[in-house]
């Protein structure tokens, strides 16, 4: 097994200092606390719970080469990258709790800087996600930092100013060859680019509406293979926004929820699960939707984890 399977670490990353709206910092707590935590609680032998917040008060924090809120998000993404890191170093799994997509900066560095110095292997990342989230600063239409954590995580972003993700480190960097996406439907040009560059495998929402999602799910293992960590990246805005109207960049023609438990099921059925970030849930977006978006959400979790429905 790539991990002990009986110890969990819950990391609430309470920061939405990476999208546009603010909101998302408020989805941890909304997510964990709907009857997840019990369930988590007496599925695994031993829980943590861990906080961090990005304070959004960090002063002068303005844009730097085309990034909004840089220090806010490096901070806080560096205090996320150093618990994750030492917690999968113990061979616990790690669930981390958006908070918006920027977070998964520090959760996607930790895990493959932690099995990189341990075990001599980088983990495979499954981005389940309507976006591909990989622009690089200086080609992001927006400055959103949400849409750039497979930038930094692979290397295809860097920075050398002093407190803007100069923390990360070669060997914190995701392996390319190893990555997969599912649900895509809403991509950049420029994210276009560097995904066919770079041969990034993705599924999108034609190649599932083709093949069906579950022989997309057997695909994606494959491509992954059989005893690779597997990252869990998953971004809510992924399902349909029937099954998740509270979140932030809405995409129509995306997973039913059935399709999501589906994928992150064949995940667990590997037994080869090492961390899941569930990012992007919004409480103060769609509010007559927020109760079926958090349901949507604790659903994922609980398939990833093998919990019963
Ligand atoms: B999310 C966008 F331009 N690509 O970069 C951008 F369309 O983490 C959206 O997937 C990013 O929710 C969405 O701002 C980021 C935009
Ligand atoms: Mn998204
Ligand atoms: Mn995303």
């Amino acid at each position: 097994a790539v991990s002990n399977n009986s110890e969990l670490t819950i990391v609430l990353a309470e920061s939405s200092a990476g999208a546009p709206q603010m909101g998302s910092e408020l989805g941890s707590r909304a997510i964990l606390n709907s009857g997840l935590l019990k369930a988590l609680r007496d599925h695994f032998k031993q829980v943590h719970i861990c906080e961090i917040s990005a304070k959004p008060s960090l002063e002068e924090d303005h844009d730097h080469a085309g990034m909004k809120r840089p220090r806010t998000v490096s901070k806080a993404t560096q205090s996320i990258h150093e618990l994750v890191y030492s917690h999968t170093q113990q061979g616990r799994l790690v669930l981390t709790l958006g908070g918006d997509h920027s977070n998964a900066i520090g959760t996607l560095t930790a895990t493959t800087g932690a099995f990189n110095s341990k075990h001599d292997r980088r983990p495979a990342v499954i981005c389940v996600d309507a976006h591909v989230s990989i622009n690089p600063p200086e080609a992001s239409p927006s400055g959103n930092i949400h849409g750039m954590p497979l930038a930094f995580a692979t290397g295809l972003a860097t920075s050398q100013e002093k407190g803007i993700f100069d923390w990360i480190q070669q060997n914190h960097l995701i392996d390319m060859k190893k990555m997969v996406y599912i649900g895509t439907r809403d991509v950049d040009d420029e994210e276009r680019k560097l995904i066919q560059q770079n041969g990034i495998k993705f599924f999108d929402m034609n190649d599932i509406k083709k093949h069906g999602i579950d022989s997309v799910a057997s695909m994606a293992l494959e491509y992954v293979g059989e005893q690779t960590p597997i990252h869990l990246s998953c971004d809510i805005d992924a399902l349909d926004p029937e099954w998740a109207p509270s979140a932030g960049h809405l995409v129509p023609g995306g997973l039913s929820l059935q399709e999501g438990e589906l994928v992150v099921r064949r995940v667990h059925e590997t037994g080869n699960l090492i961390a899941m970030d569930l990012v992007e849930v919004n409480p103060t977006i769609n509010v007559d939707g927020v109760e079926r978006t958090v349901n949507s959400a604790c659903a994922l979790v609980r398939g990833a984890f093998g919990l019963s429905v």
